[in-house]
């Protein structure tokens, strides 16, 4: 097939001036021509658009260049996959990325409107759960700064993450609508548009040379079409794109049905096509196993996969080439069926050799595990994958035979093992297991913390570790330190500069350099100030949403995160308890002022999760009201948290509880964002806790809990926790107050069977840590009351942090999975 080809050098225009009044013209003019409004009418959201068209006219010629680079230098494409893409508001991120903030502040201050106004009522765009979507949010951010060609496949979901609202305590979600206003960031690509096949049968079909193919006949089809938004650079060093797909029928009218008189049944495809992209599914490290769900995790791999293949035909002609050229990431194994799809395209639609095809697509796919919780685990029934996928069916059949055969054969695995690496699970029901399927189709398999990697070579993929141990690899994560440091703080970067220069912004790890400067009285001063505005800025918030009054004077403790029962919200709040009966049985004691912050969404069906943000808010109804407790404890649960409320928490925090039973988080990435705002961190010895235990010294961090073995121990054993409930008379007492209904005097029982559980099994080691836990927040009053200390230990977070920027994650994902060589900067 002759294809176009392509010009690199073509001409373009002259990139846009960045001057005040160049700008503030250019908005102006895109308020007038793009958005039809005249400046004396106009709303904020017109300025908004308006705005942002103006920024993004400065980052078009990068982004054509960055693409056109690539083209010409025949570089490797790195593409990531994943099925959610946490980003946020994007203004700031892209003005402050090419140095534009200043100049467009004064540029609306010109026409009076205030920027600040601007950036609160951009939309929070939330196509994601938590700590995996946002990962792959500063993945982007990182590939672009580190100009590495890639990227982003996801879906364009019409409705992000539920907006979440507190009904008398209790979680209330309700349909969220980012697009509502429009998205003057995303460009439609109607070319860029491909058919996706579901159902129907397989067809063995003769061709003329005689061989024998496979032929998927779907019987029903979508398209495909693409949405592309710019992510930029720190810089704007590179401008990459972020391509989401957006369901949509073939025909949008069926015309026969709509000629005979039936409407309604002429929009059925329709809409039957649009629910695909229609809504993020919102369990966050629990899987929903519902049909639609994998209709969107296949619509979404075999688009992706079909644009890169016609990518690197277009400009290589073979297909022998793809590993040379082409690395797909799998953000988990959400997007595994790509590993099927993938041999499908070679195998079916370009008669490749079986053996050839395997060998090609090893080399193209590596994946990320991000959880070994047996819930979160993907298993898909065999006989849905029959029905609405029936050729990928038939080839994970193949496969599973190859990988079974080299292991009883090469390995010598017994029936047991054969079973621990099947594709095929075979317990009540067979399923396929999605972790099997990413993990053969792979060439490197990683975990993303120390611990969390060990983990997996232990227990989930012991057996496939055992067949192919070079693949497993750990690649700790990281968070972009522009969105969550400079930008979200730049009253902290400001002083930081002042102190070491600005070498910092380029090369994270120079923030080593305040080490030295962590015992100055000045220099502890400053930045003790700095975090007593941004305190006050959040008190402002908790006042304003919720009527509670706190003072910046207080130590703020902090757990943002989604709500799940092994991040033990509930030891954060039964603690919260206990210190409420000490501080009335012990009025006369130093007690250090604490606000309790608590902010997260749960699943709408996990009960249990639902149940923790009620006694949250029931408990700080009680505490926040009663006088006995003279204000030296607050109890605070801010509602709808997102990646905005994010940015204002972070920086005002004092103390990062990391809680979770060790072994049960993978990394935790929160952690790091209030490391790199100078946060001191409570937390167990779990996930990527391990590793800032580890950089930033023990002196730095507060540790408490049993480990992972100790956990594993006891639950082996089924040590019942009545004992420690026994032996520690203040947790009794907190848990009695909470289950006899202290607390929900309207319902007395409301609270009995959750805590029945911490009696019964305590699965997470609720009471059991809980001791380990008083003691330690005991020591973080008592460094509190030593304030130098406890801003010498503050500064040394911020310093040590640069090991968790996800440049560093990136570099080791380009070197060690991707084969990239990364430039110098
Ligand atoms: C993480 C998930 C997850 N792990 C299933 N697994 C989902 C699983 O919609 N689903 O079906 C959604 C999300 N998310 C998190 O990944 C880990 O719990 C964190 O510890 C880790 O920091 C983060 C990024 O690696």
């Amino acid at each position: 097939m002759p294809q176009k080809p392509i010009v690199y050098d073509a001409p373009t225009p002259e990139p846009r001036a960045v001057t005040v009044e160049a700008l503030q013209a250019e908005i102006l003019e895109k308020l007038t021509y793009s958005i039809g409004k005249d400046p004396i009418v106009a709303r904020r959201h017109d300025w908004l658009a308006a705005t942002i068209y103006a920024v993004r006219d400065r980052i078009m010629d990068r982004w054509m260049e960055s693409s056109r680079d690539t083209w010409r230098t025949s570089n490797k494409r790195v593409y990531y996959l994943s099925l959610e893409f946490l980003i946020g508001r994007l203004m700031r991120d892209a003005m402050s990325n090419v140095g534009l903030m200043d100049t467009v502040r004064e540029a609306l201050n010109n026409l009076n409107v205030e920027l600040d106004d601007l950036i609160d009522l951009e939309p929070d765009a939330a196509l994601g759960n938590g700590g995996l979507g946002r990962l792959a949010a500063c993945f982007m951010e990182s590939m672009s700064t580190l100009q590495i060609p890639a990227y982003g496949y996801g879906i364009r979901y019409a409705h992000g993450l539920f907006r979440q609202e507190m009904s008398e305590g209790w979680q209330v979600e309700l349909p969220e609508d980012w697009l509502a206003h429009g998205n003057p960031w995303e460009f439609e690509r109607r070319e860029s548009a491909y058919e996706i096949g579901f159902g129907g049968h397989v067809e063995p079909v003769t061709d003329p040379d005689g061989t024998l193919r496979q032929e998927w006949r779907p019987n029903d089809h979508l398209l495909a079409v693409a949405y592309d938004t710019p992510i930029v650079g720190w810089r704007g060093a590179r401008v990459n794109t972020l391509r989401l797909w957006s369901a949509q029928p073939i025909d949008p009218i069926l015309l026969d049905k709509f000629n005979s008189g039936d409407h309604i049944g002429a929009l059925e495809e329709s809409s039957r096509a649009e629910a695909i992209t229609r809504v993020l599914y919102p369990a966050d490290a629990t899987v929903a196993g519902q049909e639609l769900r994998l209709r969107q995790e296949f619509f979404f791999s075999s688009a992706s996969l079909q644009d890169i293949v016609r990518r690197h035909l277009q400009q290589y002609g073979d297909l022998g080439s793809l590993p040379d050229k082409v690395a797909v990431q799998l953000n988990d194994t959400h997007p595994a069926i790509a590993i099927a799809e993938m041999m499908r395209i070679l195998v079916d639609l370009n008669g490749m050799r079986w053996a050839e095809a395997w060998k090609l697509t090893r080399g193209v796919f590596s994946y990320t595990n991000h959880t070994l919780l047996p819930e979160a685990l993907e298993s898909w029934p065999v006989a849905l994958l029959e029905r609405l996928l029936p050729r990928h069916m038939q080839i994970i059949y193949a496969i599973n035979a190859d990988v079974l055969t080299e292991a009883r054969q090469r390995a010598k695995f017994d029936d047991q093992q054969i079973a621990n690496v099947s594709l095929i699970d075979e317990h009540g029901g067979r399923r396929v297991r999605m972790g099997q399927l990413a993990f053969v189709g792979s060439h490197s398999i990683n975990g993303v913390s120390a611990l969390h990697t060990e983990l997996m070579k232990q227990t989930v993929f012991a057996d496939l570790h055992k067949l192919y141990p070079e693949r497993i690899n750990n690649k700790t994560n990281g968070i972009t330190p522009r969105r969550w440091l400079m930008q979200c703080n730049p009253g902290l970067t400001r002083l930081i500069t002042e102190r070491i220069g600005p070498d910092f912004l380029d090369d994270i790890d120079k923030l080593r350099g305040l080490d030295a400067h962590a015992d100055d009285p000045t220099f502890q001063e400053q930045f003790a100030r700095v975090k007593t505005v941004k305190k006050a800025r959040l008190a402002k918030l908790i006042k304003d949403r919720l009527g509670v009054t706190v003072s910046e004077g207080a130590l703020f403790d902090v757990q943002i995160k989604r709500i799940h029962e092994y991040k033990r919200q509930l030891l954060n709040i039964i603690q919260a308890v206990a210190a409420y009966d000490e501080i009335r049985a012990h009025p006369e004691k130093d007690w250090v002022p604490r606000v309790k912050v608590f902010a997260g969404k749960a699943a709408p069906s996990y009960w249990n999760a639902k149940l923790i943000i009620k006694l949250i808010n029931d408990v700080g109804k009680v505490i926040n009201n009663d006088p006995a407790v003279r204000g030296l404890l607050k109890v605070v649960f801010l509602p709808n948290y997102n990646v905005s409320v994010a940015e204002i928490i972070v920086p005002a925090a004092d103390l990062s509880e990391q809680i979770s039973t060790a072994g049960m988080e993978a990394s935790g990435t929160g952690n790091m964002k209030f490391m790199a705002n100078g946060a001191i961190t409570i937390g167990t010895m779990d996930g990527a806790n391990v590793e800032m235990h580890k950089e930033v010294g023990a002196d730095n961090i507060v540790i408490f809990g049993l480990s992972t073995e100790q956990v594993a121990e006891k639950r082996a054993k089924s040590e019942v926790p009545r004992a420690a409930i026994d032996r520690s008379p203040r947790l009794k007492e907190a848990l009695d107050s909470i289950a006899s209904g202290v607390f929900s005097p309207d319902d007395p029982n409301r609270y009995r069977d959750l805590i029945g559980g911490l009696y019964d099994h305590d699965w997470f080691m609720v009471a059991r840590d809980f001791d380990s836990y008083s003691a330690a927040q005991r020591q973080v009053d008592a460094l509190w009351l030593d304030r130098a200390r406890w801003n010498r230990m503050a500064i040394h977070n911020t310093a040590r942090v640069g090991f968790f920027s996800s440049d560093r994650t990136i570099r080791q994902y380009a070197e060690d999975i991707w084969g990239l060589a990364i430039a110098n900067q």
